[in-house]
C-alpha cells in the first residue's frame, strides 16, 4: 500500500484527473527539490526532468511561466522577444502567491492563478518526463503529448545556447 498523498500533491493529482489524463502523482522517500535530486531519486537523466520556472515581466509585473529541460538555463532575452518586455526572475514570494506553491514542488499544472506556459523545445525529444508535482518528493511521469495536452503551452526556442 502506498502511502496517502500530501494535500499539495493531492491538488495536482486533482488537475490532473480535472484533464481527464491518467498520469500518477508519486511521494518519493528521496528529495526531488531540484532537477538534479529528482533524476537521481527516479533513475532517469536531467534532461527528461520538467523544470517550473516563475519568471515575471518587470514592467507590467505578469507570472510567464516557463518549464525548461532539467539540463537547460532559460534565456532571458529570448523569453523577452517571445513575450514582447522585459523579463526577470520571480522571487519565492511571487512563485507561491502565483502558482499556490513553494520553490522545489512547483508543478507545470494545478496553480491558483491559470498559467499557460512556454515549452522548451528540447523536452520533446524524450519519451518520456517528469515533472514536480507539488512537493519537493512529488512528481509524475508524463509524454511530452502528455505535456502539451494538460498545459496547452506554446513550444518555443527559450534555452541558453551553449558555446561550442
Ligand atoms: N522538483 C524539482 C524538479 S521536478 C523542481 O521543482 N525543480 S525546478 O528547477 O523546477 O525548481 C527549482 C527552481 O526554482 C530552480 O531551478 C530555481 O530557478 C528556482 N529557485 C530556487 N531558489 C529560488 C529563489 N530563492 N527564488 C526564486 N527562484 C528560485
Amino acid at each position: 500500500m502506498s502511502e496517502p498523498l500530501s494535500a499539495s500533491a493531492r491538488k495536482v493529482q486533482q488537475a490532473l484527473e480535472a484533464h481527464g489524463v491518467a498520469l500518477r502523482v508519486v511521494e518519493l522517500p528521496d528529495s526531488t527539490r531540484s532537477a538534479a535530486e529528482a533524476a537521481q531519486a527516479i533513475g532517469c537523466t536531467v534532461a527528461q526532468i520538467v523544470k517550473s520556472l516563475l519568471f515575471k515581466t518587470k514592467k507590467t509585473g505578469r507570472p510567464v511561466l516557463v518549464l525548461a529541460s532539467g539540463v537547460n538555463r532559460v534565456d532571458e532575452k529570448k523569453l523577452r522577444r517571445l513575450v514582447g518586455e522585459k523579463i526577470g526572475k520571480a522571487d519565492a514570494d511571487f512563485v507561491r502567491e502565483q502558482t499556490g506553491f513553494a520553490i522545489g514542488g512547483v508543478p507545470p499544472i494545478g496553480h491558483k492563478t491559470p498559467l499557460t506556459p512556454l515549452i522548451d523545445a528540447d523536452l520533446l525529444q524524450h519519451d518520456q518526463l517528469w515533472a514536480a508535482a507539488g512537493t519537493p518528493r512529488a512528481v509524475f511521469a508524463l509524454t511530452p503529448d502528455d505535456l502539451q495536452t494538460i498545459t496547452a503551452g506554446q513550444v518555443a526556442d527559450v534555452k541558453q545556447d551553449v558555446p561550442g
